[in-house]
């Protein structure tokens, strides 16, 4: 049940304490879910997300952080009302707010600098704002990363040694046709099924950014990463549009810090491990390719891929391609 209200038991201790002591508060429980370990940048910011709420609420209002690693369901659990709020990458987040497809075009962002100033801006807000008419909250922009291929088969230095794997994707459109149109084949997969899946050799890769690699030991059943960096994973913070409406405006207020600090925490947490993750890869025995050449992914993936991005917004995605911090 949604947002636990404890108030039976403020009720007892109330009657229990001596006479003038300050009865005990009702304490609002909060659940939010998040596909990795807590050990994560998604763990990260949850974490601050809940230190900032408890503490500003002076503990009204208690979070539990738990893992669940099928972001869809967690998207509908949301949705439906048995679930408060979910980070999630924005994987399988255009088949409940299509407009948020546009962010998954491949090669869109130029950098971190460029993706966060985006999500921050006018334009990242806007997309925000979409969330509502699908019975969802988007509350804040949080980050995955920039995504890099993994596979068990062959070290890839150029597009050509792409042809023909067998790819894990997201359950995300965009980017099962970019790796169609890298001669690929993609396989759309929740998180949850795809350690097995590359044991088994169903697939014989992957893609998922230097932070989720670390943190998911994928290192274990994956030999080969090329830094291919061939998308912009952004992550958003969701959450039941009943359970945001519940808040008072000063709880409100401090919800949204609570947010702020997550998204803070979270990418200052994906600079880390964008920092020591390669090496720490490497020191776990996987074979990294670092000279990429982009502009050849690039060249490989628009004949097959623009026909996909003629569907999307062209007005968007070129505010996106020219927007500059100011
Ligand atoms: O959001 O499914 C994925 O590959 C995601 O990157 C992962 O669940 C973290």
């Amino acid at each position: 049940m949604l947002m636990k209200l404890t108030r039976r038991l403020a009720l007892t201790a109330a009657l229990a304490l001596p006479l003038g002591a300050a009865p005990a508060l009702a304490q609002t429980e909060i659940t939010i879910q998040h596909p990795l370990p807590l050990n994560s940048h998604y763990g990260a910011g949850a974490t601050a997300f809940k230190e900032s709420l408890e503490r500003a609420t002076g503990g009204r209002y208690r979070v539990n952080i738990q893992r669940n690693d099928n972001e869809r369901e967690m998207i509908e659990s949301v949705q439906i009302g048995t679930l408060d709020c979910t980070v999630t990458s924005t994987g399988p987040v255009g088949n409940f707010v299509p407009e948020t497809r546009n962010l998954d075009v491949p090669f869109l962002f130029r950098d971190y600098a460029h993706a966060r100033g985006v999500l921050d801006s006018e334009i990242g807000q806007g997309l925000l704002q979409r969330f509502n008419a699908r019975g969802l909250v988007g509350v804040v922009w949080l980050e995955n990363g920039f995504r890099h291929l993994t596979n068990s088969r062959r070290e890839v230095n150029a597009p050509a040694d792409v042809r023909g794997l067998k790819v894990r994707t997201m359950e995300n459109q965009a980017h099962m046709r970019a790796f169609q149109a890298l001669g690929a084949m993609p396989t759309p997969m929740a998180f949850s099924e795809l350690v097995p899946a590359l044991q088994q050799g169903t697939v014989d890769g992957q893609e998922n950014p230097i932070p989720v690699i670390v943190a998911n030991n994928l290192n274990q059943v994956q030999r080969y990463l090329t830094l291919t960096g061939h998308v912009y994973s952004p992550a958003v913070l969701i959450c039941n549009p009943g359970t945001v409406g519940r808040f008072s405006a000063a709880d409100r207020a401090a919800f949204m810090e609570a947010a702020k600090a997550a998204q803070k925490a979270n990418r200052d947490r994906v600079t880390a491990d964008e920092q020591s993750g390669v090496e720490e890869l490497r020191r776990r025995g996987m074979n990294v390719v670092t000279q990429v050449d982009n502009a050849a992914f690039q060249q490989a993936l628009a004949g097959g891929f623009a026909d996909f991005e003629r569907t999307l917004d062209q007005a968007l995605l070129r505010r996106i391609r020219e927007w500059k911090p100011n």
